[in-house]
Parts: structure tokens; sequence; C-alpha cells
């Protein structure tokens, strides 16, 4: 017990001056279990994410946009697979992690069960989604997990690319016809709620954020991103023509910031359990993908087996490339 408790401090010490957590240091458990949790849920959200997107690379209105789309949503891809990587640094299997995911005991972001209903959306969840994904992970690089600080890096760089690609859709769509910009402007008023939720629950209902705070997981508050997220976007959204769906936005001289209206919290806890408009859908269309891709994970499998005898085998003259 004693001891468990010094190392605690030098655990909070060490986390203080700044060092980074890696793979074989000491770490209080729920320090491991809280890591685990986030970077799981986090690389689920990539992948559950890749849906809405996807639903759109074949009715892509040019080979252009369908080029930065298709790319874009591979990228989702390759993010989950850094995230998996890094969890599995701490212990969790990969297979564990997706399994709870496909049986529904694991959770992933609430914006990723709404659904895309037109090539704005595609606009919308760039400018919007990467938008307050990016103002949650420019924090993460330097979350004090070295593993996940390294690998938001990366992700960082490509969120900055999808968050730009989906500005410009919108910016080109504001700029259209009456009827483009009225798409651009029905996408805004759907996504940008769900958007704002996307940071989790206000910091006063937050179980978990003074915790991760004093650990330094998460370096800002879900509160201080929301509004980060908030005073970058609605200038932009001025700018190309379009107008934030909320009465209460109001610009705050004292405070500097925007003011802005009540978040439906009750819709993000009917969507974070399961009742959103998409999440059955999602939750079958994962589970298909996994079935219908278990001949590649066979075969993966063979094909490793097959190398690592080869590897154990005697080096024979007659056999000189078991070597
Ligand atoms: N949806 O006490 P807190 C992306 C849960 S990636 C669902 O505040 P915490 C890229 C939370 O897990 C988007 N559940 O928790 C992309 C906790 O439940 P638990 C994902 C939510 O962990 C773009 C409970 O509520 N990004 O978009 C949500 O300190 C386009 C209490 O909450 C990340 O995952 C929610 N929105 O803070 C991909 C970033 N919010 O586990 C494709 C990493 C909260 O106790 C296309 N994660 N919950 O049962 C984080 O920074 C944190 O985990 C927060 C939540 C900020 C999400």
């Amino acid at each position: 017990m004693g001891e468990e408790f010094s190392l605690e401090h030098r655990f909070q010490a060490y986390i203080d001056a700044e060092n980074k957590i890696e793979p074989k240091d000491w770490m209080p458990e729920n320090y491991r279990k809280t890591i685990v949790r986030q970077m799981s849920q986090h690389a689920h959200s990539e992948v559950v994410g890749m849906l809405p997107e996807a639903n759109w690379i074949t009715r892509a209105p040019s080979l252009r946009s369908k080029l930065i789309l298709l790319a874009k949503v591979q990228d989702e891809g390759g993010h989950g697979l850094y995230l998996y990587s890094a969890a599995e640094t701490l212990g969790v299997s990969r297979e564990q992690m997706i399994d709870d995911l496909l049986q529904g005991k694991a959770k992933y972001s609430s914006i990723f069960n709404y659904p895309t209903l037109n090539w704005a959306d595609m606009g919308a969840i760039g400018w919007l989604v990467d938008g307050a994904a990016i103002a949650n992970q420019v924090m993460l690089c330097r979350t004090s997990y070295g593993p996940y600080a390294r690998a938001m890096v990366r992700i960082c760089k490509e969120e900055s690319f999808h968050q730009r690609q989906g500005y410009e859709i919108m910016m080109h769509m504001a700029a259209g016809t009456p009827e483009q910009k009225a798409m651009a402007q029905d996408a805004l008023n759907r996504w940008w709620w769900p958007a704002l939720m996307m940071f989790g629950p206000a910091d006063a209902a937050s179980p978990n954020t003074a915790q991760s705070m004093a650990w330094k997981i998460k370096r800002k508050t879900n509160d201080e991103l929301r509004q980060e997220f908030v005073d970058k976007t609605v200038p932009q959204a001025t700018f190309i023509g379009l107008t934030v769906p909320d009465s209460h936005l109001k610009w705050n001289e004292v405070t500097g910031h925007y003011d802005f209206g009540p978040i439906d919290w009750e819709e993000f806890t009917q969507v974070v359990k399961g009742n959103g408009p998409c999440n059955k859908e999602r939750l079958a269309a994962r589970n298909k993908a996994h079935q219908e891709g278990q001949w590649v994970r066979d075969a993966a499998t063979a094909f490793a087996k097959k190398q690592q005898a080869r590897a154990a085998a005697p080096v024979s003259a007659t056999n000189p490339s078991a070597a």
C-alpha cells in the first residue's frame, strides 16, 4: 500500500515534469484503463467514421472530388490502425477491441450515428466533424502517453487536409446556384449541433475530465475545446455566407468568445446509448464487413504461419532458402 502510494506520487511528479509515459513504465492501473478506453474508442470512431462518407464515394459529382473523398476515407482507416496499434502497447489485443465494437459493447463518437443525405454532407463532415476532431486532437499530440501522442502527430496533419477539403466543398456550394447554397445551409443546420456534442458532456457533468486533466491525458477540457471550435468556425460560416443555426449565438465583448445556445444533452445521451438515427445500421455494416473480410484474415494468418515454419526449419544443403 505504502509502496503503491509513493509510486503514484512519483508517477504524478514525472507527468508534471512533462515526461511521456512509455509502455513498459510503471503506471497506475486506472491510468492504463483510461488510456485503453480512450484510444480504443478513438480507433473505433475513426473506423465507424468511414461509413457515412463511404456512402458517397460512388456518387461523387466529379472524378476530382471522388479521388479526394476516397483518399480521405482511406486516411480514416489508417488512423484506426495507428490507434489500435498504440492501444495494443498496453496489453489489450486488437481482436478484443474489435470484438467489443462489433458486439455493441464499446463506444465510438456519437457524430457517426447521423445520416449523410446528400453531397453537401461531405462538405459539412470535413469542415465541421474533422474541424472538431482537429480541435480535440491537436491537444492530444501532447497527451502524456507516448505512443498515443506520437500517433496523433500524423493524424492531425491528415485531419487538416480533411477539414480543408470539406470547407472547399461548402465554399463552392455556398457560392453556387440558389439550390446548391440551400443544400449547404441545410447540411450546416443538421451537423452543427451534433458537431458540438462530439466534445463530450459539459465539464460539470463529465466523470473523467478532472482525472484525465491531472494525468495530462487531456490537456484541455470538453467545454474549453467546444468554445475554441465555436470561436474558430462561426467566422468561417460568415465568410461563405452561411448562417449558424443558433438564435442565441452572439459575440461577447467581455469574454472575447461567442456565447452560444444550450445543447440538447438528451439527444446526446440517446445517441450514445444506441438510439441515434443510424446506430444499428452502422454496427450492422461493421459486422458485415468483418465477416466478409474473414478470408483475408485467414490468408494472412496462413501466410504468417508458413513464414514462421520456414524460419524455424533447419538449414540444409538441399533447402538453403530455409535460412
Ligand atoms: N460520443 O467524461 P467524459 C474523428 C463518453 S475522431 C460518444 O467527457 P472523456 C475523425 C465518454 O467516452 C472522433 N461517447 O469522457 C473522423 C465517456 O464514456 P465512458 C473521436 C462520448 O473520455 C472525422 C462518457 O461519455 N475522437 O472525428 C462522447 O474524458 C471524420 C463521459 O464523457 C476521439 O475519440 C461522444 N461524442 O472525454 C473520422 C478523441 N463524448 O468511456 C471519420 C479522443 C463523451 O466513461 C470521419 N477522445 N463520450 O463509458 C477524447 O478526447 C475523449 O474521450 C472525449 C470524451 C473528449 C471524446
